[in-house]
C-alpha cells in the first residue's frame, strides 16, 4: 500500500496546474512566529488580533508601529527554509514543462521571493514596505530599524506597514488572480495555514468545486484536515522537499 506522500507525489507529477496557498507555518522553521501561537518576550501580553487592525493603529500608532518594526526586522534577519526552497523548485519544474504553478501566500515576510519564487501573490501584503496613510505612496527602502514611531510621512500622514489588517479589503487584483487560478487548477495544496482567515480560507472550496485534488500539509490538524483528499501531518520544511523530489523523480521516469 503506497504511503500518502508517494500517492500525492504521483498526482503532483501528472498535474497540469498546481495552486499552493501558504501560511505562517511555512515560515515557522525560519524562526518567524506564527500568528496563533503565543507572542514572545516584550509582546507576550498583547493580542495580535487586536494589534492587526486599523482601529489599533488609529488609537495607538506608536505601539502598533513599534510592533510591526520589531517583526519587520525579524523577517529581514530570517532566511528561507527548505519548505520555501522546495516551492521555488516546484515552480521551476512545472514551468519548465510548460505547466502552470500559482503560489498564493498569506505571509507578509517575503521569504518566498528570497527563496526564488518568481511571482507569489501576496494576499495580505508585505511587512517590509510601508506606505503613507494619506497618499498610499510606498516606501520600499526604509532603514532598519525605522527611526521614529510612528514615522511621519512627507505628505503629513503616517507610515504604516503595507499589510492587510482585519476588516480591510485585500487587493482586488490579488483576489481576482487567486479566484482565476483556483477555478482552473487540478491540484490544490494548503500548506502551514490554520485555514481560518477569509477570504483565503475559502479558496480551497473553489478549487474543489473545479474538481481539483486537494491536499494539506500542516504540523497540526485544522478545520479542513478531514475534508481534503490528502492530509500530511508534519513540518512543511521536512515534507515539501520530499514531496517535490518524489514527484520529479517520478516525472523523469516517464
Ligand atoms: C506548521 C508549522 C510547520 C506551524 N509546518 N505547519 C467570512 C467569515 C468570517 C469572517 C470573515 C469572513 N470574511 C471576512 C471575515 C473577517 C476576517 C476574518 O477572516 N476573520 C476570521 C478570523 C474569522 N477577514 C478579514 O477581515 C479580511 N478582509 C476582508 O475579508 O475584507 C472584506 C470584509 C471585511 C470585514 C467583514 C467582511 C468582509 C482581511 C484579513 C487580513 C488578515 N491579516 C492578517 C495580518 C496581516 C498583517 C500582519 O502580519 O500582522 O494576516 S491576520 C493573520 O492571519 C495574517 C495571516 O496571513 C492570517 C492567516 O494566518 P495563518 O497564516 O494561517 O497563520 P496561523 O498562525 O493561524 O496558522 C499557522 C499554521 O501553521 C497552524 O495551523 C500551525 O499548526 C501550522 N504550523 N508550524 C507546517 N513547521
Amino acid at each position: 500500500m503506497p504511503d500518502p506522500l508517494s500517492t500525492l507525489a504521483t498526482r503532483l507529477a501528472s498535474a497540469r496546474h498546481v495552486v499552493a496557498i501558504t501560511g505562517a507555518g511555512v515560515s515557522a522553521e525560519s524562526n518567524i512566529p506564527t500568528y496563533r501561537d503565543k507572542m514572545e518576550g516584550l509582546w507576550a501580553s498583547f493580542d495580535f488580533q487586536k494589534l492587526a487592525t486599523p482601529e489599533a493603529f488609529a488609537a495607538d500608532p506608536e505601539t502598533v508601529s513599534r510592533w510591526y518594526d520589531f517583526r519587520r526586522t525579524k523577517c529581514l534577519d530570517a532566511q528561507p527554509n527548505p519548505g520555501h526552497i522546495a516551492l521555488a523548485r516546484l515552480e521551476r519544474e512545472l514551468t519548465s514543462r510548460s505547466l502552470r504553478f500559482t503560489l498564493l501566500t498569506q505571509n507578509v515576510d517575503r521569504l518566498h521571493h528570497r527563496a526564488g519564487s518568481t511571482n507569489p501573490i501576496e494576499l495580505h501584503g508585505n511587512i517590509i514596505h510601508w506606505r503613507c496613510t494619506k497618499t498610499n505612496t510606498r516606501y520600499p527602502d526604509l532603514p532598519v530599524p525605522i527611526p521614529r514611531h510612528p514615522m511621519p510621512s512627507p505628505a503629513g500622514g503616517l507610515l504604516r506597514p503595507d499589510v492587510v489588517w482585519f476588516g480591510e479589503t485585500l487587493s482586488e487584483a490579488a483576489v481576482l488572480a487567486a479566484y482565476e487560478a483556483c477555478e482552473h487548477c487540478d491540484l490544490f495544496l494548503s500548506i502551514g495555514t490554520s485555514a481560518v482567515v477569509y477570504p483565503a480560507a475559502g479558496f480551497i472550496q473553489i478549487a474543489r468545486k473545479a474538481g481539483a485534488t486537494t491536499a494539506e500539509i500542516n504540523r497540526d490538524p485544522t478545520p479542513i484536515s478531514d475534508a481534503v483528499d490528502f492530509s500530511l501531518q508534519g513540518n512543511s520544511g521536512d515534507i515539501l522537499p520530499k514531496l517535490v523530489e518524489a514527484a520529479f523523480d517520478e516525472a523523469l521516469r516517464r
